[in-house]
This record gives structure tokens, C-alpha cells and sequence, in this order.
């Protein structure tokens, strides 16, 4: 009774049980022995091992479930889930502020009827160049600005050809933006060889000069969230004529801080590029210039982006650190 109650395996409570009431155990052996008792003393014996026969192994049985009961307990403790313990916490993914940019811009677009196309990054020169009223003397088309493959093909320099084959494929009227990556040799602080642009083009009968100024306004205002002021300044560009180039107000100091990092001091951020679509352009979409009319934009996405969440370095958005995407959007970068 004193091992079993000092016992807490049970394998040593197999050990015992061996020992004792076993087929060789010590009690099993007093048993098969009572026959070389006297006569006399042969029946209270026999019950008297009996009876401690019966209490070993009720003990036995009483051990062995307290020692099982113990370990069930014990496990049960290990084991045991705290469902009212807070969750551990998960790092958010966020979209990269030039996609998210990208969404932005085009869903306002969307809402004024205009439809999302994409096409090819690697480009014919005709698409990317002859049909946006760029012969081959044009400057732009130097190999200095553009990536050639050896075959003569090259990376579009603009999201422009994908305007072109639209005009090919759908005729008049369209209204379409055109998002994506082009390339351009440039690599400086502030150009990337690879950047995000959005195109937009509107074919129709009679557009006038108005529709482009308040279609342009109403997007920035749309996308910063506010009414901003602007001003157009004529420009040039070989596919539209005439052109104008958007300035919107700083969206930093609004022209109150004559040092501000994002203006430069001079209140105002040049935002866009637009203009009526040249007639040469129009029929190089097989669409006639005598009967329909248009303008298109174009507007960097990446600019954009750095202006809305005030990134003031380039680099940011390309060198793919982790730590900076999974920050969300709207760091003081
Ligand atoms: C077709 C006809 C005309 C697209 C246009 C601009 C003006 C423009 C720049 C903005 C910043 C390029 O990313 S940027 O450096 N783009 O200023 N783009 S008009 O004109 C088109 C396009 C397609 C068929």
C-alpha cells in the first residue's frame, strides 16, 4: 500500500502489479502455496489473502484511474485555447499608390462614360510613332528617347498607340482612358526609364475646346478631393493642335509658402498635357477628320501619385522596398 500510494506512472503501477498479484507475484505464490498449510489454518488464511487480494486490487484500479485522470487533466490544461485572448495581429496589404492612383483616376473617368484600354508595351513604330503625326525626322523618335529592339520594334514611349488601335477597332464615337507602363531612356532623380501614364481620348462630332478644359478641371478637382484653381498655357505636341499643358494650384502651400518643397515657390504644378486631336491622327485612325473632332490628355501617374501622398522621392515608388508598400498610403515620405 506504500509503494502504490507513492506512485505516479503507470507503468510503475504495471511494475507492482506484477509483483504482487502477477502469475509469479508474491501474493499469486501465497495462494499456491496454501496447500502446504496445515489443515486448520488452510481456510482463514486462504480467505484472509483473499481479502487482500481483493483490496490490492481495488487499490490497483483506484491508482491507475487517478494517475489516468491526473494526465487527461494535465493535457487538458496544456492544451487548453483562450478564445477570448485578442488575435494576433496581421500586417494589411495595401495597393502601391501609383495603382491605386491608376484606379482612382480611371473610375473617375468611368464616370464620365469613358471605357479602360490597354494594349501591347512592346510597340511598332507605326502605332507608337507615324500614326501619332511623328514622321521619322521627329526628334522624339531619336534613339536617345526610345528603347529599340534589333527587329525595329520598340517599348511604347507613351500609352498613345493603344488610342490608335482603339480608333482602328471601334471607330466613332469613343471615349476611352488608357493607363499603363512606358519607357523612355531617361534615368535621373527625377525620370525613371520606366514610368505609369494614363491617356485619354474623346472622338465625337463637334467637341468643342470647352468639353476639354471642364473634362480636365473637373478630374483633378475629382481626384484631390477639392476644388482647386487652374489655368491652361498653350504648348506643343506633333498630335494635337492646338495644345495646352494643365497647371493646378499647389496642392501643398496653394502658393503661400515661397520656399515649398512640392511649387517651388511658384504656387503653381503643371499636371497635364492635352489638346484637340490633329486631323492627321484622327485619319490615321481611319476615322474622317471632316466629320468627327476630339481631344486627348496625357498625365503622369507616378507624378500624380507623389503629389497626392506627398512622396518626395521617386525612387520610392520603384525600389520595391516591403517596409514602404505595407506602410499604407498617405507617409510623410
Ligand atoms: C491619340 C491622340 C492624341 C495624348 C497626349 C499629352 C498631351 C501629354 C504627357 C503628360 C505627362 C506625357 O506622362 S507625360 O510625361 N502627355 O502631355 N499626351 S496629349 O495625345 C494623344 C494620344 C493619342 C490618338
Amino acid at each position: 500500500m506504500e509503494s502504490l500510494n507513492a506512485i505516479t506512472a503507470l507503468q510503475e503501477l504495471d511494475e507492482l502489479r506484477v509483483k504482487y498479484t502477477g502469475k509469479k507475484g508474491e501474493l499469486t505464490l501465497l495462494l499456491r502455496s496454501l496447500g502446504k498449510l496445515p489443515k486448520e489454518l488452510r481456510k482463514d488464511a486462504g480467505q484472509e489473502l483473499n481479502t487482500l487480494r481483493d483490496e490490492i486490487e481495488s487499490k490497483l484500479e483506484q491508482t491507475g484511474r487517478k494517475i489516468r485522470d491526473d494526465e487527461n487533466e494535465r493535457q487538458e490544461k496544456a492544451q487548453r485555447i483562450d478564445v477570448t485572448l485578442p488575435a494576433k495581429g496581421r500586417t494589411a496589404g495595401a495597393f502601391h499608390p501609383v495603382m491605386q492612383t491608376m484606379h482612382d483616376i480611371a473610375n473617375i473617368m468611368q464616370g464620365l462614360g469613358y471605357s479602360v484600354a490597354s494594349g501591347p508595351e512592346k510597340e511598332e513604330e507605326f502605332y507608337n510613332f507615324e500614326c501619332l503625326n511623328m514622321p521619322s525626322w521627329h526628334p522624339a523618335r531619336d534613339m536617345q528617347d526610345t528603347f529599340y529592339f534589333p527587329d525595329g520594334t520598340l517599348l511604347r514611349t507613351h500609352t498613345s498607340p493603344v488610342q490608335i488601335r482603339a480608333m482602328l477597332q471601334y471607330g466613332a464615337p469613343l471615349r476611352i482612358v488608357c493607363p499603363g507602363k512606358v519607357y523612355r531612356r531617361d534615368n535621373d532623380p527625377t525620370h525613371s526609364p520606366m514610368f505609369n501614364q494614363m491617356e485619354g481620348l474623346l472622338v465625337d462630332k463637334d467637341v468643342p475646346f470647352s468639353v476639354m478644359k471642364g473634362t480636365m478641371t473637373e478630374m483633378m478637382n475629382a481626384f484631390f478631393g477639392r476644388s482647386l484653381k487652374s489655368r491652361f498655357r498653350a504648348s506643343y505636341f506633333p498630335f494635337t493642335e492646338p495644345s495646352m499643358e494643365l497647371d493646378i494650384e499647389c496642392v501643398e502651400c496653394s502658393g503661400h509658402d515661397e520656399h515649398c518643397r512640392v511649387c517651388h515657390g511658384t504656387g503653381w504644378l503643371e499636371v497635364a498635357g492635352m489638346g484637340m486631336v490633329h486631323p492627321n491622327v484622327i485619319r490615321a485612325g481611319k476615322i474622317d477628320p471632316d466629320k468627327y473632332n476630339g481631344f486627348a490628355f496625357g498625365i503622369g501617374l507616378d507624378r500624380m501619385a507623389m503629389l497626392k501622398y506627398g512622396i518626395s522621392d521617386l525612387r520610392l515608388l520603384f525600389d520595391g522596398s516591403v517596409s514602404y508598400l505595407l506602410s499604407g498610403l498617405g507617409g510623410e515620405n
